[in-house]
């Protein structure tokens, strides 16, 4: 719409059409962290409302198989900016508190690609890719390589998750407010007997960790790893997803006259769930249902500034997250306990962890104000193929060797009537352990090399739940994956399974 009425306005002004490019639209990939299908009011739960997410739904498209690509965050995030499957590559699991950059600088990303098509790029919010070069970050000094080496401009950043040291913000190359005369000191092994901890000062608490998670307490809340120094770069929990809203909505206003892609990394609801004071109890649920209203809460911000910046027609805005659900990762917070009726995936099996489809279906819902015609999705759409997707929508051809799985369904995302999804997705749990899922359809093959399914049962703790190594499902009769047909029909679990081989041993799909 806007696109049209700029060229009208170059025309009647006689501007010549010439010189009117039409203005490619601004991306924002809003990415949770551990959001289930079911977590969202329009994905169905009634336990408590998400309004603002409701609404871009309503005003766009929402998927009913919307997936991420891995079901836990480094393989999704390492997989939406390579436009790779993780498992390709070794050291794609979860990264530690002072991993290096875990992608290849040489590796063309989908930052590279929006740069290459004029845009500005951004990501605030969650990494959890790893910083710095063999050796780890350097956390006093330069943090590179890092976002900024691998196609994005500026970012404002959580180096890991909040449940890993330290807890300091990243902007650009440097910890931002760093004394350095109180240096940053991140190890794996606690610097002296008295080093305060979840073990020796666990009384001390606000909130108590279940499973690891007992080494140093910053904020009244003991993490993965030891740390020491740093003090005036330190950030509370409860702070963050104020400041991914703050430092979002200053990078959009900065670039409104330019196309940019702005990727909003949310660490809501990855543990530990510490919701600002404005949102502590707003649920019946406990802080992990608190964190979600403070997401949706975020999400609204970020259209209220659109709107504010005239830019809500040109902007596609796809909403996402990096993996299923979760209850006790870790803390005692309550989320089984406050559960209730609220079904964190939406039904489905498994969850965060797990190639059963409650880990990697997801929310997915995508919108663009003029452009889109609002509805429901069935098809199959992945965060894995935004990169070719983008590619598309902004006429940038891709190099052969990069983006190796990513597939262009944008006119898919963009709710076309007769657009197709893809055909075949692979789903995979963390790093390259060898348990794959396999859709084709509505067929679902499930292959794990080690006879066991993690967190099979998602509202009860993490339970691993031996599995026969190869399993079929029918998802249109059986969603829940109930009913292995592997035996039944042992034609197809072979040819399937043929296929994921094939898959794996040829290196690409695209
Ligand atoms: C696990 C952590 C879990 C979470 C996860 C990463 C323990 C016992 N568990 O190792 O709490 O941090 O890693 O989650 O430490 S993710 O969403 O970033 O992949
Ligand atoms: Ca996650």
């Amino acid at each position: 719409m806007k696109n049209i009425f700029c060229l009208a306005l170059a025309v009647i002004s006689g501007i010549g059409i010439a010189f009117a490019e039409p203005q490619k639209p601004n991306v924002i990939v809003i990415m949770a962290d551990d959001l289930g299908y079911g977590d969202l009011s329009c994905y169905g739960t009634e336990s408590f409302k998400t309004p603002y997410i409701d609404q871009l739904a309503a005003e766009g498209v929402r998927f009913t198989s919307g997936y991420c690509s891995a079901s836990t965050c480094t393989p999704t995030r390492w997989s939406f900016l390579t436009g790779t499957y993780a498992f390709r590559e070794k050291n794609t699991g979860i990264a530690p508190p002072s991993s290096p950059l875990r992608i290849d600088q040489d590796i063309t990303c989908i930052g590279d690609m929006f740069k290459t098509a004029g845009y500005s790029t951004a990501v605030v919010g969650k990494w959890h890719l790893g910083l710095g070069g063999e050796g780890g970050p350097d956390w006093n000094g330069k943090l590179m390589p890092g976002p900024l080496e691998i196609g994005f401009d500026t970012c404002f950043l959580l180096p890991t998750t909040n449940d890993r040291v330290p807890q300091v913000y990243v902007k650009d190359h440097r910890v931002l407010n760093l004394d350095p005369d109180d240096p940053i000191w991140v190890g794996m092994k606690a610097p002296s007997p008295e080093h305060p901890t979840g073990i020796n000062q666990r009384e001390t608490l606000k909130m108590d960790w279940t499973h690891g998670h007992n080494a140093t307490i910053h904020n009244g809340i003991s993490r993965i790893g030891f740390y020491t120094g740093g003090h005036s770069a330190r950030f509370r929990d409860e702070d963050l997803a104020d400041k991914w809203v703050e430092q979002s909505l200053e990078f959009m206003e900065a670039n409104k006259d330019e196309p940019f892609f702005l990727f909003f990394a949310s660490h809501d609801l990855h543990v530990p769930r510490i919701p600002h004071e404005r949102f502590q109890g707003v649920t019946d649920l406990g802080y992990r249902a608190d964190v979600i209203v403070q997401l949706d809460w975020c999400v609204g911000e970020i259209m209220k500034g659109l709107d504010k910046l005239g830019l809500a027609e040109n902007t596609l805005v796809l909403f996402c997250s990096d993996n299923g659900p979760v209850m006790d990762d870790g803390y005692a917070d309550d989320a089984l306990e406050k559960l209730g009726d609220h079904k964190a995936g939406g039904g489905f099996t498994g969850g965060k962890y797990s190639v059963y489809e409650g880990g990697t279906r997801t929310p997915f819902i995508t919108r663009w104000k003029g452009t889109i015609e609002p509805g429901v999705s069935d098809e199959v759409v992945c965060t894995i193929d935004l990169y070719s997707s983008f590619a598309s929508l902004t006429d940038t051809p891709l190099e052969a060797d990069s983006a190796k799985d990513s597939i262009d369904v944008m006119d898919a995302l963009l709710g076309k009537i007769g657009a197709k999804g893809r055909g075949e997705l692979v789903q995979q749990d963390n790093g390259s352990r060898g348990n794959f899922g396999f859709r084709q359809g509505d067929w679902k093959l499930q292959f794990h090399a080690a006879s066991k399914a993690r967190n099979v049962v998602v509202e009860k703790l993490l339970e691993n739940t031996e599995v026969p190594k190869i399993q079929l499902f029918n998802l249109a009769d059986d969603p829940i994956e109930k009913n292995n047909l592997a035996e039944a029909n042992p034609q197809k679990a072979a040819e399937m399974k043929a296929r994921l081989d094939q898959i794996i041993a040829d290196g690409r799909t695209r």
